[in-house]
């Protein structure tokens, strides 16, 4: 029923009072006066969604960004009513529901308000598009702080700014420049030692201001579709990420491989200068996985072809890459050439595949062939063809991985820079046009490719690489952060951008090292090599038409900086994985922002430089030419310093030395990090012992190792190999206790443990409850042994 009733304000209509309440198991529905229709569903103690109906209509029920096998379960839900409240509770929450208003309390079993709303939700009618733009503001809390929001190029902490999510292809872009490539309308907020996270899920342009306009209001709104929101609560950073990737989804393992050093250019032709560049690679010993080929591999920039005139076997080629330890990835677009003797284009003509406009004539624009079509990703017949499009590629020619641009959709010579708003998608079977469906065509486009990888490189894993993302997008492909460009406020931005994406539930992230745009000079390579190889995506890239960006174009005194960067890379790559796993299994993000690593610290909450890669080892980039070294933030407990193992407390600012073959590295007290010897591909080597590098501490601390076939899919029936580290130390002792999990047999059938910062001299080693004699362990130092790999307790005892 449409009542008029509706409350009018500055040209916003606001609910009026609730005139009815039901409850449908989990769901709750406050309806008012004016036909405003809250539902708010239960899908943990701590997780609410809460959706508004305008006139009692809903939106159809449908998102791109929730991941189907997400679970959700809660135990306790409680529903009272008094004068002027409903009040819901459950085992972490309790939230009221205004009667007069619809507005909303949130707060936890002690009280404390952790959110509420200000004016609420309200809306604007879109006469000219129909539909509403759906707004909801809430009040920010004295001290309250707003993180995440995925690959915003600001400062880590968000108050006072206000952004906008509509995925751009925005080349060079600056410092503060918003929007970028990215759309996940999800932050977390801080307030009071308490972090929950809001997250919209509108697939429509969406905004949100912290703060920025008015003080104490933070608000959301979207220009169309519904407020439609999730509610999670913590209290930790850590929970909240954690419950907001399962219900979007985090991707399962990639190929070991994939974790390498990759190498990338636009573009590496003909295949002479591919091979050259691999060579290189070898001949200077610096450890590469993966090289990838630009749009100029292709016909006429066709997707699916090649140049034949550059690239006459790409079989061959791809074989021989293999032979020395390379993995090929190439590069496909959205942009379908308008040339009716190309087969691609011709297929998906017959089929009605393209885009159209609304009136009905086929959405086109200028991309790198020229006049092109449009695939319309969000058809699942669409996404199915394109999938099968990798087919020969992936089995026929032996491509390793595919990398998707432009799919923003970027169109050129546009001033909006994408496709027109009025073209029509299939959005899964509910028909919309381009104002809905922008945020998720790139994600819709590399979905597909992900489905058609996946399956023609089986047994294998694929590998997938998006340049625009949506919320969920993580769950098919890796990211990078765009079009950057050599400048040292890039490589800042790089370090914030990965930060904020691994907080966005999007972990698999790396920027173009060096800068994409421009050209870096030796120093600002060597300092962005030496962040990029803690971030999870590490590869070089640039436009490659202002000089050479490779390891050794900028003399040998950076090439050997490199070089040993890498090498720590992929020594350090058993604990990359287990971050992968932890990641993937247990939603942690591999990358940790200090706020994120002690939120309890006030003076975390406005850092920027330093961070956690994994859970335990510190970062932090030097972000300036000429520095002999920086003062950076130590995180509260004992640390050591991973050149020279000195031991450091916490909790206080610090002079780093870090001159050019340097960076700021701490490892955690208590640590345990496994390490593989280096090598120059991905199992190249027999792993025939694992490292591990262990952190005294005085205490307890557990770390993890997982391992397995590095590809393929027998992990999933039980073969890794899981290995629980649980570190006690005493003044006089240490013991370590191993759980493992799993059945799958390592090559190595010796562990080599090495001792940082003990306190006292080893005197004797009992391994599972013998001892042994100390000759016959310890190797060099006093301080490194090996023991069989299938110990369940180490205890070592020590003179003082
Ligand atoms: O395909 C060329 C480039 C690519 O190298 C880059 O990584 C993408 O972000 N692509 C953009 C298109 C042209 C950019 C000016």
């Amino acid at each position: 029923m449409i009542t008029n009733t509706e409350l009018e304000y500055k040209g916003n209509l606001y609910p009026n009072h609730i005139v009815e309440f039901t409850q449908d198991t989990d769901k709750l529905y406050f309806t008012t006066a004016n036909g405003v229709v809250l539902q708010i569903t239960i899908l943990r103690g701590s997780v609410f969604r809460f959706r508004y109906a305008v006139n009692h209509i809903f939106e159809p029920d449908f998102s791109y960004a929730i991941d189907p096998e997400g679970t959700m379960g809660y135990s306790k839900l409680e529903v009272v009513e008094n004068n002027t409240e409903y009040i819901i509770t459950t085992a972490r929450l309790s939230v009221l529901v205004d009667k007069m208003t619809l507005r909303v309390q949130i707060s936890d079993l002690n009280g404390t308000i952790i959110n509420e709303d200000e004016l609420g939700f309200h809306w604007e009618e879109n006469y000219e598009y129909g539909g509403n733009t759906v707004k909801m503001s809430k009040i920010t809390q004295t001290g309250e702080s707003f993180y995440g929001m995925g690959d915003k190029a600001m400062h880590s902490n968000l108050k006072g700014k206000k952004v906008e999510n509509w995925v751009t292809d925005q080349f060079a872009y600056a410092k503060e420049q918003d929007p970028l490539y990215k759309a996940i309308p999800f932050f977390i907020g801080l307030t009071k030692g308490n972090a929950y996270g809001i997250f919209f899920d509108n697939s429509f342009k969406t905004s949100f201001d912290f703060s920025h306009e008015r003080r104490n209001v933070t608000s959301f709104w979207a220009d169309g579709g519904e407020m439609n929101y999730y509610f999670i609560f913590g209290p930790e950073m850590s929970k909240v990420v954690s419950s907001y990737s399962s219900l979007t989804g985090t991707p399962e393992l990639p190929p070991l491989w994939a974790l390498g050093f990759h190498q990338s250019k636009w573009s590496y032709y003909p295949e002479s200068n591919v091979k050259e560049i691999a060579e290189q690679f070898r001949q200077l010993r610096i450890p590469c996985d993966a090289i990838y080929l630009d749009i100029d591999y292709m016909e006429g920039f066709k997707c699916f072809t090649w140049d034949k005139n550059h690239f006459p076997d790409p079989k061959r080629m791809i074989a021989e890459l293999e032979e020395d330890g390379f993995k090929t990835v190439v590069m496909i677009d959205p942009g379908i050439k308008v040339d009716r003797d190309y087969w691609v284009y011709n297929e998906a003509l017959e089929n009605d595949y393209f885009c159209k406009r609304g009136d009905g004539p086929l959405m086109h624009g200028k991309v790198w062939p020229g006049e092109c079509n449009f695939p319309d990703f969000t058809n699942p017949e669409v996404r199915e063809w394109w999938a099968e499009l990798y087919k020969e590629f992936m089995t026929e020619l032996g491509v390793h991985a595919v990398w998707n641009d432009m799919n923003e959709p970027a169109v050129m010579e546009v001033p909006s820079k994408t496709a027109p708003l009025d073209t029509r998608h299939n959005y899964d079977g509910y028909p919309c046009t381009h104002r809905k469906a922008h945020n998720v065509y790139g994600m819709q486009m590399v979905r597909a490719t992900y489905e058609g990888v996946k399956k023609y490189v089986y047994p294998l894993r694929p590998f997938v690489i998006t340049r625009a993302a949506f919320a969920g997008t993580q769950r098919y492909s890796s990211t990078w952060t765009g079009d950057n460009v050599a400048t040292w406020e890039h490589l800042w931005i790089a370090n914030v951008q990965i930060q904020r994406m691994c907080l966005s539930g999007y972990s698999f992230v790396g920027s173009d090292i060096g800068g994409f745009a421009e050209q870096p000079d030796g120093e600002l390579f060597a300092r962005w090599i030496q962040l990029g190889i803690f971030h999870p995506f590490c590869r070089v890239h640039s436009s490659g038409d202002h000089g050479d960006q490779e390891p050794w174009s900028f003399g040998t005194e950076i090439t050997d900086v490199v070089r040993k960067f890498i090498e720590i890379r992929y020594q350090l790559l058993p604990y990359l994985y287990t971050m992968f796993y932890k990641y993937s299994k247990e939603n942690l993000p591999m990358i940790q922002s200090l706020v994120f690593f002690d939120q309890e610290d006030s003076q975390t909450h406005f850092r920027t430089d330093e961070f956690i890669f994994g859970e335990k080892i510190l970062v932090c980039p030097i972000q300036e030419p000429n520095a002999q070294g920086r003062r950076l933030y130590v995180p509260r407990g004992i640390w050591y310093d991973f050149w020279t193992q000195e031991r450091v407390e916490g909790g206080k600012e610090k002079w780093v030395i870090a001159e050019l073959d340097k960076i700021p590295v701490f490892v955690k007290a208590g640590a345990i990090i496994p390490k593989y010897p280096i090598q120059q591909y991905v199992g190249e080597k027999k792993i025939d012992e694992l490292l591990l590098d262990v952190y005294y501490k005085e205490g307890t601390e557990t770390s993890e190792v997982y391992e397995d076939a590095a590809n393929g899919y027998d992990y999933k029936k039980g073969r890794y190999a899981l290995s629980n580290f649980k570190l006690t130390g005493k003044e006089n002792s240490v013991t370590v206790q191993l759980f493992k999990d799993g059945d799958f047999e390592t090559d190595y059938q010796t562990i080599r443990l090495n001792f940082y910062g003990l306190p006292f001299k080893i005197k004797t080693v009992m391994v599972d409850n013998e001892e042994i004699v100390l000759e016959n362990l310890l190797l060099e130092n006093d301080h490194v042994l090996r023991i069989d790999k299938n110990f369940t307790l180490l205890h070592i005892t020590g003179n003082i």
